[in-house]
């Protein structure tokens, strides 16, 4: 595999050895150097809104269908940078590292849309848990959710490819709320696989289908397809909305590849009315407050040694970093076990009822499974008033960045 460095070659082959007899999940394994990233997983929540004007639209649309079908067009904005963005930017998928217990990622985009801000925090580390909150005060519209991954490997072997590939099911859910209308948008979560890995340049390819259901009596269903074997364009999609429960008579259909454009028509796909190229929109850049400013508890500031480590090439201190944080995570459980008590997450709460969840996933044949993330989590609005700068006290729509 020409991705893999040579000096690399021993490692990786063994590392897939130790994946596939292992059978389970990559994010626990010891992956070799070259793989590893320099990001956090728990920054990945800020793939949300890289587009916050896309993201903010809803709530500017009067009418209900035409609301539900920008609030899809979002959706499929969103996934070229939750998904291909790394491999992009680094020439490969990459391993993140693994947030440990109330780690944090908060930071604000600034743009024709206004502020929009991001609150991301690890919610569990085992098994590993990111909760998040996204919201635009101006436009007033916010996006709360939490996940989790359930892995799984298959094996193809072909006459003439052999693959190995990891299966990732996404466990959890997006909340997307539209103040003036009171609607909610249940979003759920599509399944993906990593492909790539024999030769060393993973990359991550989505499959089966997800769903948008609304309070307002929409849903969006989403069919993902990859390259075939035969034919068929990688990242390929394509959506309906329709009124619940008439899928045969779809109002929109949105059609194309999630890392290129896509086109969305009326009816069954007659008359274009509107288009989207991820490929061509320009994101807007997150800012973070500077290392200095950043709390502890902040993803970059905690990683930092780390993540430098990494860069430089030298495993050495980054495995002697990186043992210092997992130690320091030790020594707090324990504490807390002796002292009867959990760690207080700064910016969520568990929740057992989550009533809008319940009635939406219901149309969608969707199920809570707080079994595999820990719980259910919530946006906790008084938390995040109580907590410590950069969060002011009047109130949670309230996030300012430190000056
Ligand atoms: C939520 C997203 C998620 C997180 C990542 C599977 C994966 C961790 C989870 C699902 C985001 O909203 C969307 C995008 C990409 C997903 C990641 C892709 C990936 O490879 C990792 C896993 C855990 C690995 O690190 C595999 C290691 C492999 C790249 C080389 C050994």
């Amino acid at each position: 595999g020409a991705a893999v460095p040579p000096q690399a070659r021993g490692s990786w082959s063994s590392f897939l050895k130790s994946i596939a007899s292992f059978n389970g999940d990559l994010s626990s394994m010891t992956a070799p150097p070259f793989i590893l990233s320099t990001t956090s997983l728990v920054e990945f929540s800020s793939y949300w809104a890289e587009h916050p004007s896309v993201f903010v639209a809803p709530a500017a649309e009067k009418d209900p269908a035409k609301r539900a079908l920008l609030v899809l067009k979002w959706f499929l904005s969103t996934l070229k940078q939750q998904y291909a963005s790394r491999s992009e930017k680094l020439g490969s998928e990459k391993k993140p590292l693994n947030p440990f217990l109330g780690e944090l990622f908060l930071g604000k985009w600034e743009d024709a849309a206004g502020t929009t801000q991001l609150v991301s925090e690890q919610v569990s580390h085992h098994p590993p848990v990111t909760a998040y909150c996204i919201w635009n005060g101006n436009a007033g519209v916010r996006l709360q959710g939490y996940n989790a991954q359930k892995a799984s490997f298959s094996r193809t072997i072909n006459v003439k490819v052999s693959s190995l590939a990891q299966r990732l099911q996404q466990i959890g859910h997006a909340i997307y709320h539209i103040d003036e209308y009171d609607e909610d948008y249940l979003i759920t979560l599509p399944s993906l696989h990593i492909e790539g890995l024999i030769t060393g340049s993973p990359y991550v390819e989505l499959n089966r289908t997800s769903y948008i259901q609304s309070s307002s009596g929409f849903t969006a269903k989403i069919d993902y397809s990859g390259k075939g074997w035969v034919s068929g364009k990688k990242n390929t999609f394509s959506a309906t909305l329709f009124p619940d429960g008439r899928e045969k008579e779809p109002l929109y259909t949105v059609d194309g590849q999630w890392t290129d454009e896509f086109t969305i028509k009326e009816g069954k796909g007659k008359k274009v009315v509107d288009q989207f190229s991820p490929k061509n929109t320009k994101t807007t850049p997150l800012s973070v407050a500077s290392l200095e400013q950043q709390d502890e508890l902040e993803s970059r500031r905690a990683w930092k040694k780390v993540a430098a480590a990494i860069t430089k090439g030298d495993t050495d201190t980054a495995g002697y970093e990186k043992s210092i944080i997992e130690n320091r995570q030790r020594e707090l459980r324990k504490k807390e076990k002796e002292e009867g008590r959990e760690w207080s997450r700064r910016f969520f709460s568990r929740t057992d009822k989550f009533p809008m969840f319940q009635k939406l996933a219901g149309k969608i044949g969707e199920q809570v499974n707080d079994s595999l993330t820990n719980g259910v989590w919530i946006f906790d609005a008084e938390k995040a008033s109580e907590a410590r700068p950069p969060f002011q006290k009047d109130g949670a729509s309230v996030l300012r960045a430190q000056e």
